[in-house]
């Protein structure tokens, strides 16, 4: 065979056979995708009263869901711990890992994972009882510090003691209810976790939440995003470009209320992300409807937000979009 046809055969045959993937092609056999979630926690995955799923995270698998199946419903969940999460996506227990999880370099490469991007920028703190009248976590030398097992969180823990010549005593707990039952209980003088961890227990799970204060230090950067197996690039895409369709979508002003108005837009790039022009929903290997489909089912990247987060008193803070001085970007669908 001549040196150019073959890259020219191979261009031919992904142009014409594009897939979602093995990943994707089990999830329609079986009617459903099943995402690993949180246990339980405040704005990002908790049932509510009806034992209806809600969340941010939530948000994201129902946005895969929505853009596979044209219906946000195909979905089934799988509570995880901290310790479980990697182990049941990487065993295939679950299709996609959507758990205030942090993208790390380890858990990107050696853990055979891949971070598909980040629905939340967020960073480490510190709770105590306001009763400790503590002012900053440079007071916390000797602490006795509750934290969950298999989180970025311990090990921040540890590097943040030592750079500041501090000592503390772990105590760490794998279940949420058992470890916040223990700093409740007056068993720990701190609880660490995400700063959004901190205000999701405060407000949902405190006796009083007012007793309850988030020190000013935040030591790392937890940068949170949905997570999919190494070898299923299609799956990978597909779930990459899901989230994206969110953020992209408040970027255009699109949202749940105005879509159906917007499929009769004259702008060009509206009438890419409808697909009412292009392939793109082909070239992931889903129906063209696939970011109009996320969008009227469920809501661009704000509406999500909004819809979750704001209600805790979290502000967008980093999380705004680029052109509104958040970090929020993503890529151009076209
Ligand atoms: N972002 C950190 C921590 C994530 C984490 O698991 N945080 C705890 C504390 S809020 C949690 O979500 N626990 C709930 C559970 O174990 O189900 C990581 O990825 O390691």
């Amino acid at each position: 065979m001549t040196t150019w046809l073959a890259p020219l055969l191979l261009l031919l045959l992904y142009a014409n056979d594009v897939k979602a993937g093995p990943t994707a092609d089990n999830a329609i056999k079986k009617g459903f995708i099943q995402c690993g979630v949180n246990t339980g926690l405040a704005g990002f995955s908790q049932p509510d009263r009806n034992g209806e799923w809600r969340g941010l995270d939530i948000d994201l698998c129902r946005a895969v869901a929505a853009a596979l199946f044209g219906d946000a419903k195909k979905l089934r969940f799988t509570p995880l711990t901290a310790q479980q999460r990697f182990t049941a996506l990487q065993s295939g227990e679950v299709d996609i890992l959507s758990r205030n999880t942090t993208w790390t370099i380890t858990r990107d490469t050696s853990l055979g994972l891949n971070f598909a991007g980040i629905n939340f920028y967020d960073g480490q703190g510190f709770m105590v009882t306001k009763k400790r009248h503590l002012k900053s976590a440079t007071q916390l030398d000797g602490a006795a510090i509750c934290v969950q097992p298999g989180t970025t969180t311990e090990l921040n823990l540890a590097d943040y003691f030592r750079a500041n010549n501090m000592k503390f005593k772990p105590v760490v707990i794998e279940k949420l209810e058992e470890v916040l039952g223990a700093y409740f209980a007056g068993r720990c003088d701190v609880f660490t976790t995400d700063v959004s961890g901190l205000v999701a227990v405060r407000a949902a799970r405190a006796a009083n939440a007012a007793d309850h204060a988030i020190l000013p230090e935040v030591i790392s950067k937890e940068p949170f995003g949905p997570v999919v197996r190494h070898g299923d690039d299609h799956w990978f895409d597909l779930v990459k470009w899901s989230l994206y369709a969110m953020i992209d979508g408040e970027e255009l002003g699109l949202t749940s209320k105005n879509i159906d108005r917007q499929t009769k837009s004259a702008n060009p790039v509206i009438q890419r992300f409808v697909g009412a022009k292009g392939e793109f929903g082909k070239m992931l290997g889903v129906d063209n409807r696939w970011a109009y489909n996320i969008i009227k089912q469920v809501g661009n990247y704000g509406e999500s937000f909004e819809r979750n987060l704001t209600p805790l008193g979290l502000d967008r803070g980093l999380n705004q979009l680029w052109n509104r001085g958040g970090l929020m970007y993503a890529p151009p669908i076209r």
